[in-house]
């Protein structure tokens, strides 16, 4: 174990750092990763943040992410960094599955393992944990290690802020969840103090989608949408044809289950699509209803009360169906 004074001593000097996160980085991720990067990179340190794999373009504009290395492209030098590594920081995840086979390379290392998340039940492979299941996002967490326990609040320069915005922008769904309290505007304030720049930001993350990403989110809505009225919930279900016809690239098919969400009646949303041999399966709910303990139970997944993922090895018909055997067991507290 290390302790919060331990690690204080070890940063004060240039360390070998690498930064990861989990498979198929989203806003928070990326955000939380290069927020780190940049604020370590001010004071000498040699760090590098790997992805476990590639993630949408609407990420690519972060200050650092020209010096992201993923893994699924750069194996040997990813291995070769994690093996020489004295600290590894693991941001928005709690799980060594969560980043696929750089799991077993990270359990292996020899380095001080820290982790910073906000997603239930971690694992125990960490030295040093700053872990907070109400935090919005784990780039709030990074925010909070800096200026309240490293207390180097004078670090927190542009590119920090812009990363650290980022991932609270997208992982609070635009400051819209119910974890995103007084003390994340306080946060996001001195976050723009600090240069963030925050309708650019909005404006790089949101309005940045291709004519293909609007003509399959018309589609989905007009011929894969399926609402249940007497369970509150909507299924958007997209099969592997739909994929192809419309050209759908990573990140495309991201945050279309908000929009099912969006009905007024609606509590719980989930979108499956159909990618491989697998279903993959997203869910979105409001107030109490917890769907990741539908992700938990049914879909080898997780997540947090309000948002959550799974999957299946059965065919798209087969998940839908499960689903919908499913929802009975939910009726009271969807109807509430
Ligand atoms: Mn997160």
């Amino acid at each position: 174990m290390l302790d919060l004074a331990a690690l204080k001593e070890l940063l004060a000097s240039p360390q070998k750092i690498v930064i990861t996160t989990h498979h198929k980085p989203d806003g928070d991720a990326m955000g939380s990763s290069l927020g780190l990067y940049n604020f370590l990179i001010q004071q000498g340190h040699h760090a590098t943040v790997i992805a476990p794999t590639d993630y949408p373009d609407f990420l690519s504009w972060l200050p650092g992410n020209g010096d992201v290395i993923i893994y699924t492209e750069h194996t040997e030098k990813s291995a070769e960094l994690i093996a020489n590594a004295n600290l590894i920081f693991c941001l928005d995840f709690n799980a060594l599955s969560r980043i696929n086979d750089m799991g077993v390379l990270v359990g292996e290392s020899k380095a001080y393992k820290i982790m910073i998340d906000h997603h239930l039940e971690p694992e125990d492979f960490d030295d040093y944990r700053h872990w907070n299941i109400n935090a919005c996002a784990a780039a709030q967490l990074v925010f909070d290690f800096i200026v309240n326990q490293l207390y180097q609040p004078e670090f927190i320069n542009k590119d920090v802020a812009t990363c650290l915005y980022t991932g609270i922008m997208t992982d609070s769904a635009s400051f819209r969840l119910p974890n995103t309290s007084s003390t994340v505007h306080r946060i996001v304030a001195d976050l723009i103090d600090a240069g963030a720049v925050n309708w650019r930001i909005h404006e790089l993350v949101y309005n940045n989608a291709s004519e293909g990403r609007l003509r399959f989110l018309g589609h989905c809505l007009a011929n894969c949408l399926e609402v249940l009225p007497e369970y509150n919930t909507a299924i958007i279900a997209v099969n592997k044809n739909d994929l192809q016809k419309f050209d759908v690239e990573t990140g495309d098919t991201e945050g279309i289950v908000n929009y099912a969400l969006s009905m007024a009646n609606v509590k719980l949303a989930a979108f499956m699509v159909e990618r491989g041999d697998k279903v993959k399966l997203s869910l979105r709910s409001k107030g109490e209803f917890p769907a990741n303990e539908i992700c938990k139970k049914y879909f080898s997944g997780g997540g947090h009360r309000n948002a959550a993922g799974g999957v299946s090895t059965d065919s798209l018909e087969q998940v839908i169906q499960q689903f919908k055997t499913i929802l009975p067991e939910y009726k009271k507290l969807l109807k509430q």
